[in-house]
């Protein structure tokens, strides 16, 4: 009966067990899966746009090799994740489509443009940096095939971290002009950065919901929280500021207190109203578009092995 496997669904997820794709599982955690492991996958798809735009230009042949096998780890993680989002029962093709007609989301940072060469560092450091805060904790996820999805993911998100903070150290000790570049790219990725957490607890729609299945593991205010006080002494050894005046060492609470978030700008940043969502979800479409005779080509190459193997 359905509440026999609801019982056990139950007392898998209170035993810290993995719920696999055959298990029976509620509609709303599959359905929740789904939506995050989609927005997750997007995120990874289209945040390939910002950094790629600098492979042409990037400094020197170590960078761009650098820069081009980083962005080729991200079209990576997206698959992954579009193959993990594929046990639940959708279809990549399903996926791309609500992607492309905006019925579902991916990360807000994205949304933003890299101006200057220092931007690949700052998203490197930070956006990276936050992307792994949020994540490591969902390698406990419950749910199989996305916890074991981050263990890989989270690895070579950490490299990607190093890479960015290696090279704003480069420009922070190299011509002032250098340093003003990196600075520069620090202050307009810091609060986007801070944004990807998501809203306040208290505005969270899906917190106690997830919670309670153990996808996520942490509220949304309380991953923040760890990546502002990671990032602070990170700041102070690349010689670069952070653009908070209120950003100061709170020894009661054994945490950074830092200024409110303008959230008004992830509303409006996530409602498709960022200085680059047309130009990224109209990029991912004519990618798409464009590709559609290498899918056609990879199909009929399909047909015709699977006739020539039944003859
Ligand atoms: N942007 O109730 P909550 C990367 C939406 S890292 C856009 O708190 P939840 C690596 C949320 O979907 C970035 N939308 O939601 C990389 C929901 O809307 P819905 C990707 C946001 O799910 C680095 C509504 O607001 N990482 O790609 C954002 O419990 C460098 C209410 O929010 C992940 O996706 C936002 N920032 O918590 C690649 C990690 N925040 O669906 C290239 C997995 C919230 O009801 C270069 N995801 N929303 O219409 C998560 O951990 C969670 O989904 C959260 C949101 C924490 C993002």
């Amino acid at each position: 009966t359905t509440e026999a496997y609801e019982a056990a669904f139950d007392a898998a997820v209170a035993a810290d067990e993995r719920i696999e794709p055959r298990d029976w599982m509620p509609e709303a955690y599959r359905a929740t899966l789904i939506r995050q492991m989609a927005q997750h996958a997007h995120s990874e798809i289209i945040g390939m746009q910002p950094e790629a735009n600098w492979i042409t230009r990037a400094p020197s042949l170590r960078r761009k090799a650098i820069l081009m096998a980083k962005v080729q780890d991200e079209a990576g993680h997206g698959l992954y994740l579009y193959s993990a989002a594929e046990t639940l029962g959708v279809s990549r093709d399903e996926l791309l489509d609500k992607l492309h007609t905006g019925r579902q989301k991916y990360s807000s940072i994205f949304n933003y443009p890299t101006l200057t060469w220092a931007d690949v560092g700052a998203i490197g450091w930070l956006v990276d940096g936050a992307a792994i805060t949020n994540q490591v904790p969902l390698c406990r996820c419950s749910y199989g095939p996305y916890a074991r999805a981050m263990v890989r993911v989270c690895k070579e998100e950490s490299f990607h971290q190093r890479q960015g903070y290696e090279l704003l150290l480069a420009l922070s000790k190299g011509t002032p002009a250098q340093h003003a570049m990196a600075q520069d790219a620090v202050d307009r990725w810091w609060w986007p950065s801070l944004m990807m957490f998501g809203p306040p607890d208290d505005a969270s729609a899906h917190s106690a919901q997830s919670m309670a299945w153990k996808i996520k593991r942490h509220s949304n205010d309380e991953l923040r929280q760890r990546f502002v006080d990671i990032c602070v002494p990170q700041a102070e050894s690349l010689g670069l500021s952070l653009p908070d005046p209120d950003l100061r060492w709170n020894e009661e609470r054994g945490h950074h207190d830092f200024g409110t978030i303008d959230w008004s700008e992830l509303t409006e940043v996530i409602k498709g109203n960022g200085p680059c969502n047309e130009q990224r979800l109209g990029q991912r479409r004519r990618a798409h578009e464009e590709g559609a005779w290498v899918r056609e080509a990879a199909a009929a190459h399909a047909a015709k092995r699977r006739t020539a193997q039944h003859t």
